[in-house]
């Protein structure tokens, strides 16, 4: 069975790490979609939250599981009996930084292999932060996330 982990903050799911989800499920068996717990960015969506928000996207798709971890990812994929971490690639701009964490967990375990994916066109521009930003002043972000993705964004910044 190929197994992939896709770990992230999701902070919250947009349809730019959907549709990476999307890919892989044609090419893994399975797709773990892992939320950091100790991140140190500050999120808006309690882990649990976040958790939710994926599983809601993804109830159509079998190949994916919702799961969360804390500690090195490294650990987290032997724990699971997974030696592949999936992540997206939007543009140049992410490639420093994912270079820099896929050496990082080739050093940690050289039997963990990353596997990249690039993300449609329409997708590229979209980022969690970038959604939060416009959703805090009230801006439409039906384009950018699945409904109830954007209720819980209009919920919170209400509250
Ligand atoms: N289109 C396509 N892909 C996208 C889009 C988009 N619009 N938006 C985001 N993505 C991709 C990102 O490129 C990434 O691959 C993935 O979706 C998740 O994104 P984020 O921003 O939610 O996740 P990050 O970058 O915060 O995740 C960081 C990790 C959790 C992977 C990292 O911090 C980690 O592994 N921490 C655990 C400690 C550890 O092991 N450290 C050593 C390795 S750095």
């Amino acid at each position: 069975m190929k197994i992939a982990v896709y770990p992230g903050s999701f902070d919250p799911i947009t349809y730019g790490h959907l549709d990476i989800i999307k890919r892989g499920a044609k090419v893994f068996d399975k797709i773990i979609v892992a939320v950091l717990t100790n991140s140190s960015k500050n999120p808006l969506f309690t882990v649990e939250e976040r958790k939710e928000l994926i599983r809601e996207a993804t109830k159509n798709m079998p190949v994916v599981e919702v799961d969360s971890f804390g500690g090195l990812l490294v650990d987290y994929l032997h724990k699971r009996e997974a030696n592949v971490i999936l992540r997206g690639l939007r543009a140049i701009s992410d490639f420093e930084y994912e270079l820099q964490i896929a050496s990082t967990n080739r050093k940690l375990d050289e039997e963990v292999e990353t596997f990249f994916l690039m993300t449609s066109n329409q997708y590229s521009f979209i980022s969690s932060a970038m959604v939060k930003e416009v959703a805090r002043y009230g801006a439409d972000v039906k384009d950018l996330v699945p409904e109830h993705v954007a209720k819980a964004l209009q919920e919170k910044f209400e509250a």
